[in-house]
């Protein structure tokens, strides 16, 4: 059985079996790159994230090269047994010297590395102010025409290369902010300013996820930044700050009236719209815009039409214990007509 033959069917049986495993591994990771927003300490996006990963790509790597030198010391000491070094030596230069020398380096590193992650406030930063509510994130801008604050939900665009300031809190109970490529993890706390700063120099998505324990629904509080060119920044936050289409069509016409007569607007706000679509409360979501955002429920559904009547339809499927009823006796012509028109507001 355990000839030379044996093990070499074994072996091809096992290779066979790892092979497959290894390629779709390979693809579920490549899978996490390239269709995926990033949430990966290991991908910094800039800015902050990048002097962390740094430092811990540093501490890592210098680790890993002591445990193995200590290894590497073990295995002689056992094989021969004999004492070549006075124990004396051993203990004043791997026991004193070495680590003095070691610890200290990285002391001087990481303090100097860590002066440009409290880098002041800079005149030409973007404040953005996020909310943690249970389950999503209520985020404001203040628009540079009017002065007046434009509330949005579950998405942050910035621009490229211009530092933005985030001045989180939260409305309820502990709230972590966290987009692990982009900053470290900041807290959000009711009644308090915890601020963060993050700053990245090349377009893209990243996610972010809820990173303190904050009740049934944690798992699917997630937000995206989207940074985008300074242009297309100024335009969509132009954009963000008018107040909502008028619905063109039949069909978008009759999801405004289907908006009203369901009372969504006791919790939700369509800004301009009406008197009546202004929610008088915080309670929800701002949906002025929510044809242009990405995703829907916190990060949990792609924005499209028909994950836009599932979310309606079946609000406690998709995320238990959230703030919404759902809307499950509405009529599929209805569900058409609310989509259609909440996707036009764009
Ligand atoms: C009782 C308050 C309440 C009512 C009424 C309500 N909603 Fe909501 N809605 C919420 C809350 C809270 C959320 C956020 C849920 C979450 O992600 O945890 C939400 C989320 C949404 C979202 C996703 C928003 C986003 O940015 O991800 C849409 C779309 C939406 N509601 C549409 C509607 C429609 C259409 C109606 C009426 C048929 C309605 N809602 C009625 C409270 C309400
Ligand atoms: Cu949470």
């Amino acid at each position: 059985m355990a000839n030379k033959h044996g093990v070499a069917i074994a072996g091809a049986g096992v290779r066979s079996h790892v092979v497959p495993f290894a390629a779709g591994f390979a693809f579920l990771l490549s899978g996490c790159e390239k269709n995926r927003p990033l949430q990966s300490v290991l991908h910094p996006g800039g800015g902050d994230a990048l002097v962390i990963s740094d430092i811990a790509w540093l501490l890592f790597g210098g680790g890993t090269v002591i445990f193995a030198g200590v290894m590497v010391l073990l295995a002689f000491s056992l094989r021969d047994g004999r004492r070549s070094v006075r124990p004396a030596t051993w203990l004043i230069g791997a026991g004193v010297i070495f680590p003095v020398t070691v610890l200290s380096a990285l002391l001087i590193y990481s303090v100097v590395r860590s002066q440009q992650l409290l880098t002041p406030m800079s005149q030409d930063a973007l404040v953005v102010s996020v909310t943690g509510k249970m389950w999503w994130w209520e985020v404001r801008y203040r628009d540079p025409a009017s002065g007046r604050d434009i509330t949005l939900a579950n998405e942050i665009r910035v621009p490229a290369g211009r530092p933005v300031y985030l001045a989180l809190t939260s409305d309820d109970v502990l709230h972590s902010f966290w987009v692990p490529a982009l900053a470290g993890k900041v807290d959000m706390l009711p009644g308090r300013m915890t601020r963060l700063r993050i700053q990245t120099d090349r377009p893209g998505v990243f996610r972010g996820q809820c990173a303190e324990y904050c009740g049934e629904q944690h798992a699917r509080m997630a937000l995206h930044v989207v940074v985008e060119e300074p242009q297309a920044f100024d335009a969509w936050l132009g954009n963000q700050a008018k107040p909502a289409s008028t619905p063109s069509g039949v069909l978008a016409e009759r999801g405004r009236a289907i908006f009203l007569e369901q009372r969504c607007s006791a919790c939700h706000t369509i800004r301009g719209a009406a008197e009546e679509t202004v929610a008088a409360n915080s309670l929800a979501p701002d949906l002025t815009h929510i044809g242009s955002r990405m995703f829907l429920g916190a990060g949990i559904l792609r924005n499209d039409p028909q994950n836009m009547r599932d979310w309606i339809a079946q609000t406690q499927s998709f995320k238990h214990g959230a703030r919404m009823p759902s809307f499950n006796e509405l009529e599929s012509e209805k569900l058409h007509a609310l989509s259609a028109y909440l996707e036009q507001l764009k």
